[in-house]
């Protein structure tokens, strides 16, 4: 058996994955998992991810999980173009710290921004309210600040000259709060010019491919009731 890749495209790190793999021309079998109706909960999908959480990389015998190692194992084993993960130490090290820095700033800002602005309604039957969502939102302001004075500065890309995998992943972050419909790029001219040069970079169309999900994410049919019941706990963990 060739590559798998255990995707779910409502999910930002599926989304980097999946960009990445198509954009480098890595030919992988797409396993599809449904986050919505539970698909990943199952006990078939346990015994490929006892975690129960996607994206998951099977090569042959070997499985991986955390988009970050999958991303630089295929960065490796496919020796991509050296812009995406820089040989020389400190353009290297520029990923490295994009990479490590969004986990629990840029990432979970977007994902919490998607939850309180269209998820919750359609998980809860409610909205969260008006001062939670205030508080997301400056919240996730603050983080692109960052973004934008500590990591992108006044290069065309956030690790340099050329796209690497630390856009990718920031981009498909960026793309929740899109698809949420705030306008964060507004006021921003900086950051939507790098989004547009992003874009240019992965290709339009595998772009909004990637992407059609999350811009229909406000399209999304309610959950069954006994999926909610097992993901909401599983979704507060990921937002708190
Ligand atoms: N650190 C991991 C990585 O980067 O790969 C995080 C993986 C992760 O959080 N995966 C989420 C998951 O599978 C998908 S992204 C969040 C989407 C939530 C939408 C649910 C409809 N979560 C499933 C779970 O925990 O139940």
């Amino acid at each position: 058996m060739g590559l798998e890749l255990y995707l779910d495209l409502l999910s930002q790190p599926c989304r980097a994955v999946y960009i990445f793999a198509k954009k480098n021309g890595i030919p992988f079998e797409l396993r599809t998992v449904e986050l919505i109706k539970g698909q990943h909960l199952s006990d078939a999908f346990a015994q490929v991810n006892p975690v129960k959480r996607v994206p998951v990389l099977k090569d042959g015998d070997f499985t991986l999980t955390e988009s970050v190692a999958i991303l630089l194992y295929l960065a490796r084993k496919y020796k991509v173009p050296d812009h995406w993960y820089p040989q020389d130490l400190q353009a290297r090290a520029r990923v490295d710290e994009y990479l490590a820095w969004q986990h629990t700033t840029l990432r979970r800002n977007c994902l919490r921004t998607l939850w309180h602005k269209v998820m919750f309604s359609l998980f809860l039957g409610e909205p969260v309210s008006p001062e939670v969502l205030a508080a997301t939102l400056a919240e996730l302001d603050v983080t692109l600040q960052i973004l934008e004075d500590k990591f992108l500065q006044n290069k065309a890309f956030l690790a340099g000259p050329h796209i690497s995998l630390a856009d990718l992943v920031a981009i498909t972050e960026l793309m929740h709060p899109v698809g949420a419909g705030c306008q964060i790029f507004e006021g921003r001219p900086k950051l939507a010019a790098w989004r547009q040069r992003v874009e240019a970079a992965v290709g339009v169309v595998l772009f909004q491919e990637a992407h059609e999900m999350i811009f229909k994410v406000k399209e999304l049919p309610p959950p069954d009731p006994s999926v909610k019941e097992k993901l909401m706990p599983r979704v507060l963990v990921m937002i708190q």
